[in-house]
């Protein structure tokens, strides 16, 4: 008996011919239960099957599975390239052209906008740090596993990757593609850039979006800001760390906010600190927003880990350093008195106005 699979080959070609030829989405939707559905000769031939031996009839099933697998994806392929013409032709058919505007008689008062709170902040947070003799650069906000947590001496697997809940990019080998956690990526890129230019020292603040999976709350959002702060140069002590953490505190929020170093742990500085101001909206008296304590922690801080330096070739013998990275959301906050960060991102009118 002559095997039923004989003709696949020229029912496949046939099939893909019949789908390419397609000239619309919906002629090919149309198409489907003959192409690749239950009136296709895939399932006719299915049909057949039974008359085979046992052996064969699985190999044959495994053979027409392949076929009809085959002139699906070309389906799919194909529906793809008409939806995607279709749909910008459609936007193209929408597109106002001149004349279609006819202007309005009805004169509106018209707004122009003005940078957000988040915005205005970061640039006094940049003109304070100026003002002290810091430069001001940037960094991307997309970084490989090496910047935001190897060269900053957390390896693979160490515990203290948990300290950052990290939403990971789809792009390369798993889990090597990142949105960065923190600012703290830019110093490696600024102390490698000076490794090479051969510009040691550096002073500098580095602002920018970092992005964590933390549910939002009254101090936190998924998306937020830091600014970090990067000194590298020969006999710097913690001393200088603290002046400078003073020094702004008392620049940006006023003579009466204090500022307290906390020791902490951050795995790219040692001795590490926390660095925690007066609760501007209770002033120190306790409220939800400081969780009752009187303090509001800003960010962390402390002296340059000599790891990191030995991961960028710059020499810990000669060089030290101290950096720090803070919320300049938790600023803004801190500066306003607003007692949920999430007003931030709400898009209240009411709420924006006040700050232009
Ligand atoms: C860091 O991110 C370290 N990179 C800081 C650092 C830099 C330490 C340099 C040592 C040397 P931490 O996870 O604690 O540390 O975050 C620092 C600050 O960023 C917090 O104190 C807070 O002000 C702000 N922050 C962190 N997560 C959020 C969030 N989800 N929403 C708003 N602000 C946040």
């Amino acid at each position: 008996m002559n095997n039923p699979l004989d003709h696949l080959e020229s029912l496949v070609a046939e099939a893909v011919a019949n789908t390419e030829a397609a000239v619309s989405a919906d002629e090919l939707r149309l198409a489907e239960p003959l192409l690749i559905g239950k009136r296709s000769p895939f399932v006719n031939l299915q049909k057949t099957l039974g008359g085979l031996e046992p052996e064969e009839r699985k190999s044959a099933g495994a053979k027409l599975q392949e076929a009809r697998r085959r002139v699906e994806e070309v389906f799919a392929a194909r529906l793809a390239v008409l939806e995607a013409a279709e749909k910008s032709a459609r936007y193209e058919a929408d597109r106002l052209v001149l004349g279609d505007v006819v202007p309005s008689r009805v004169q509106l008062p018209l707004s122009a906008g003005h940078p957000g709170v988040v915005a205005l902040t970061q640039q006094s947070l940049e003109d304070v740090f100026v003002g002290m003799g810091f430069t001001v650069a940037e960094g991307p906000e997309i970084e490989t596993d090496w910047y935001n947590f190897e060269a900053l001496n957390i390896p693979p697997a160490h515990p203290a990757r948990g300290m950052w809940d990290t939403f990971y990019l789809d792009l390369g080998e798993p889990e090597t593609v990142l949105l960065r956690t923190h600012t703290s990526p830019t110093q490696i890129h600024l102390m490698e850039a000076a490794v090479t230019a051969g510009t040691l020292p550096i002073h500098a603040v580095m602002p920018g979006r970092c992005f964590r999976r933390d549910t939002p709350d009254a101090r936190h959002l998924a998306a937020f800001h830091q600014i970090e702060g990067l000194v590298v140069d020969r006999g710097i002590t913690f001393a200088d760390l603290a002046g400078v953490i003073e020094t702004f505190t008392k620049a940006y929020f006023g003579p009466d906010i204090a500022s307290r170093l906390r020791p902490a742990y951050f795995p790219f500085t040692e001795p590490s600190a926390e660095f925690e101001i007066t609760c501007t909206i209770c002033r120190g008296a306790g409220c939800r927003t400081c969780s009752h304590t009187g303090w509001i922690e800003l960010g962390g801080c402390g002296m340059v880990d000599p790891a990191v330096f030995s991961a960028v070739g710059i020499n810990p013998d000669e060089y030290s350093g101290f950096a720090f990275g803070f919320g300049i959301d938790r600023c803004a906050q801190m500066r306003h008195q607003i007692a949920d960060m999430r007003a931030l991102t709400d898009n209240d009118i009411r709420f924006l106005r006040q700050f232009s």
